[in-house]
């Protein structure tokens, strides 16, 4: 590894070749490709692109199914001019475990499917001549690994995942790969932090680089004028009549950091920052020191056969969704997202709750239904003897999340884990830990939370005091009293809620998640359950509770699309609590939270 996530650019200094496209690709059921050396040449194999999941690719349920070990292999050529660089390949992300090879010899591996990862391959490339990318995948889950799950085999002999969690387990290479050319010495990583004066600001920095040479770093604005200057590995930029960045404000800075020996440049990086703060005070969640009310929603990096795969088109249509609804904030439920998906809301103004993979913290998707019912779990996941080793490898994402996402000024706040158990003491230290370590990654300390299921609540939750803000996942009128018992769902939904005010100090809460399935094409007068007049009188039930508790700072719905799952008996070809469909048109809820989101400003309850 080159032990740096900084996003690929290209600079005076520095080059990136995208290495998107069909690559060769093959399963390996028995995992005999290493012992046959399939990392020297991959026969037998199907085309397959990247960035994609291969799940959906395939026309047979085998493949789609498949869980167990995959290959993936490409050629690149890297140019003679490149002799005196440190030559680098980097993956966006991997799903969910790798093993990377150039031309037969292994440089990196990795755990974690939504985190990317880097390999120094300049001791194994030949120049101007092609060179064999090869990468053995593995998309088994664990409760060792984030998101947890574990993986069942079948009377036939074959491996299906058996995710704990509400998402279809997509697998393969879902992110951009680049190909990479650095100095030898460069720039590895860099924060900002930020403080507000009337007229000013200043922009606390720190630079991280590799050998002895100096650091100068420069902020510019789109004009291309200096906005700031400044020496050193740390130090302040002073930047008079700052331009802040905001809600539907983008306003960006370039920032360049130069490295420089004997007077010559030996490393340049650019990239976009905003200048703002964002923090959790008197009750208030403060952009730029003023209140703001949360619209918008949970998502799912997901869409039709490219599953998980990032994919520009399907972004800025997600965006452009998201800014004619009146949203202004998402949470990047159950993971981390593609890097891109953080530039794109960086330059439209939207904020983000970033959120850590650890999903699944129960026994199986069926304990967590019955959590979401408020019943009792069976399990007290954090006491097993796989949770050291759960713990290590959840503080690691939760690290290279924030180091990848700091200097985004979308990212307001860290969501560490979604719908844990945290009914048994066993939880607080887990909690506490994670916690701790996240306060300590962030410069710029912003505000930590977690996805409450709805048995986390006053008196039985050992762990919500934890978070700087509290996150709410309710289904009341859903999961629980659905249908006409919708006038007991409000009774019991607002007695929660008055438990809440009793116990939550000055703490704002929000709701990371209330919602309820619906066929996009079903109308019914009077409303059933499913059809798109009960998901209208859900959201008028639920949202005349939440007008009435002016410590109810947001309101984050589930889901932005109809997103897929694994088939199952509550599941109809995939979870359709969307407000819109999968291929993004409004159900007849878009047109309530138009409504109602465009009437609420921006300070809502400030
Ligand atoms: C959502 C079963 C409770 C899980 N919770 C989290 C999210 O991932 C699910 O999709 C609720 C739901 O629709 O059930």
């Amino acid at each position: 590894m080159t032990a740096s996530l900084l996003y690929p650019r290209v600079t005076a200094t520095r080059r990136a070749v995208s290495l998107d496209g069909l690559w060769k690709f093959r399963f390996d059921l028995e995992s005999k490709g290493t012992a046959e050396n399939w990392m020297n040449g991959l026969k037998n194999s199907v085309n397959m692109p990247v960035p994609a999941s291969f799940c959906d690719i395939f026309t047979d349920k085998d493949s789609r199914e498949y869980c167990g070990d995959f290959w993936y292999e490409t050629e690149f050529l890297v140019p003679e001019e490149w002799k005196d660089r440190k030559i680098a390949v980097r993956f966006g992300s991997v799903t969910h475990k790798a093993r990377v090879f150039i031309n037969g010899t292994e440089v990196a591996q990795h755990v974690g499917g939504f985190l990317p990862f880097d390999a120094d391959i300049t001791a194994y490339v030949k120049f101007n001549e092609n060179n064999r990318l090869s990468v053995l995948a593995n998309n088994e889950l664990s409760q060792t690994m984030i998101p947890c799950g574990a993986t069942e085999v079948l009377s036939d002999g074959k491996k299906i995942a058996a995710p704990y969690f509400d998402f279809y387990n997509y697998a393969g290479i879902h992110r951009p790969v680049k190909l990479m050319a650095l100095p030898k010495e460069s720039v590895t990583d860099y924060s900002t932090v930020y403080r507000l004066e009337e007229g000013k600001a200043f922009v606390d920095y720190s630079v991280e680089a590799e050998g002895n040479g100096t650091v100068s770093v420069s902020l510019h604005d789109d004009e291309g004028n200096c906005a700031a200057k400044a020496e050193g590995r740390t130090g302040t930029l002073e930047v008079i009549d700052p331009k802040l960045w905001g809600i539907g404000k983008p306003n960006l800075y370039t920032i360049v950091i130069s490295l420089c020996k004997d007077g010559k440049l030996v490393d340049e990086y650019k990239d976009r920052i905003g200048i703002r703060t964002f923090e959790v005070k008197g009750g208030e969640l403060l952009l730029n020191g003023k209140p703001v009310y949360l619209k918008g929603f949970g998502k799912h990096e997901d869409a039709d056969i490219r599953g998980k795969g990032m994919d520009y088109a399907i972004a800025q249509r997600d965006y452009e969704c998201m800014k004619w609804i009146g949203a202004n904030c998402y949470r990047t439920s159950h993971y981390p997202y593609a890097e891109e998906w953080y530039y794109m809301a960086d330059e439209e103004g939207f904020l983000i709750i970033d959120e850590v993979p650890a999903v699944g913290m129960f026994e199986s998707l069926m304990n967590a239904v019955d959590a979401s019912k408020g019943q009792q779990q069976k399990v007290t996941w954090f006491e097993k003897e796989t949770t050291p080793e759960l713990l290590e490898h959840h503080i690691s994402c939760v690290h290279d999340m924030i180091v990848r996402d700091k200097n985004h000024p979308s990212v307001i706040a860290w969501s560490l884990l979604n719908e844990p158990e945290t009914i048994h003491e066993s939880a607080r230290p887990y909690f506490e830990q994670v916690f701790a370590k996240a306060l300590e990654f962030d410069p710029q300390k912003r505000p930590r939370t977690f996805a409450l299921v709805m048995n986390s609540r006053p008196g039985l939750c050992k762990c919500w005091d934890l978070s700087d803000f509290v996150s709410l996942n309710r289904y009341y009128g859903w999961y629980v009293m659905g249908g006409p018992r919708i006038v007991n769902a409000e009774k019991a939904f607002r007695a929660e809620m008055d438990e809440w005010a009793k116990i939550r100090g000055d703490k704002p809460f929000i709701f990371t998640e209330y919602g309820a399935d619906t066929n996009g094409e079903l109308h019914k007068l009077p409303s059933v359950m499913w059809s798109q007049e009960y998901q209208d009188e859900y959201l008028e039930m639920t949202h005349r509770v939440f007008d009435s508790y002016p410590w109810i700072k947001g309101e984050l719905v589930w889901n932005f699309a109809d997103f897929q799952t694994t088939e199952g008996i509550i599941r109809m070809n995939g979870n359709k609590k969307g407000i819109f469909t999968r291929d993004r048109q409004p159900k007849s809820a878009a047109f309530v939270f138009k409504k109602r989101w465009e009437s609420l400003p921006e300070d809502y309850k400030g």
